[in-house]
């Protein structure tokens, strides 16, 4: 963490062309104090991976929203490692094609390496507290919704 402010990347992985869900990411968290670079959509996990290691970034925010996510995840955090840098990990959206249960999917992603996972009911609010609660920022804010996560 460069100062007090948490910086952290956010982007869409792999051929996946939405934006959308990312592009109002990034405006919550800069709202919420976050610094935010935000490599938009179709970006390749060696963007990530340059993005991360330029910005010394404390969290990289993984965007998949067309199915394909586990495939486009694969080696990542291997890349990570390569590179000698250690962010933590988000990944949210629609992260398999179909009917798979969440519980599943979670497990997989985590199984990859991804810190925390959320499915495409996660609103805004969510992300934010998680990202205070992960950095120790302002822990007192933004709490009320109850479905926010807890690291486990
Ligand atoms: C708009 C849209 C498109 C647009 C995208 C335009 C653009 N530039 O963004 C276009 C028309 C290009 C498109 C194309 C396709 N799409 Co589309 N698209 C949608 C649609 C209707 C809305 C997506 C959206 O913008 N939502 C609004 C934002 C705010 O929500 P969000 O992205 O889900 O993000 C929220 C959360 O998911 C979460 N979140 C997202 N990312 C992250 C990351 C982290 C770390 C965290 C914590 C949270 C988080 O936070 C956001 C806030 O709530 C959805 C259906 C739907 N209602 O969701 C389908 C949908 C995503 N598309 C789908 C599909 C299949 C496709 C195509 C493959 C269709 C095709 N056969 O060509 C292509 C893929 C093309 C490609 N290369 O990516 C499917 C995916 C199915 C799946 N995963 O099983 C969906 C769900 C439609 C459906 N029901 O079938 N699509």
């Amino acid at each position: 963490m460069t100062g007090t402010t948490p910086s952290v990347v956010v982007g869409t992985i792999g051929s996946d062309a939405h934006a959308v869900g990312i592009t109002l990411l990034d405006h919550a968290l800069r709202e919420a104090g976050f610094e935010v670079e935000n490599l938009g959509a179709q970006t390749p996990q060696s963007a990530f991976v340059a993005a991360a290691a330029e910005q010394e970034a404390d969290a990289v925010l993984v965007s998949s929203l067309y199915g394909h996510a586990e495939q486009d995840c694969e080696g990542l955090h291997e890349q990570f490692a390569d590179a000698e840098i250690d962010p933590v990990t988000y990944i949210g959206g629609n992260l398999a094609v179909g009917q798979r249960e969440f519980a599943a999917v979670r497990r997989r992603f985590r199984e990859m390496g991804f810190d925390q996972v959320f499915d495409a009911e996660t609103g805004f609010e969510e992300v934010v507290a998680a990202l205070r609660a992960e950095f120790g920022v302002d822990e007192h804010a933004g709490v009320e919704d109850e479905r926010t996560r807890v690291r486990s």
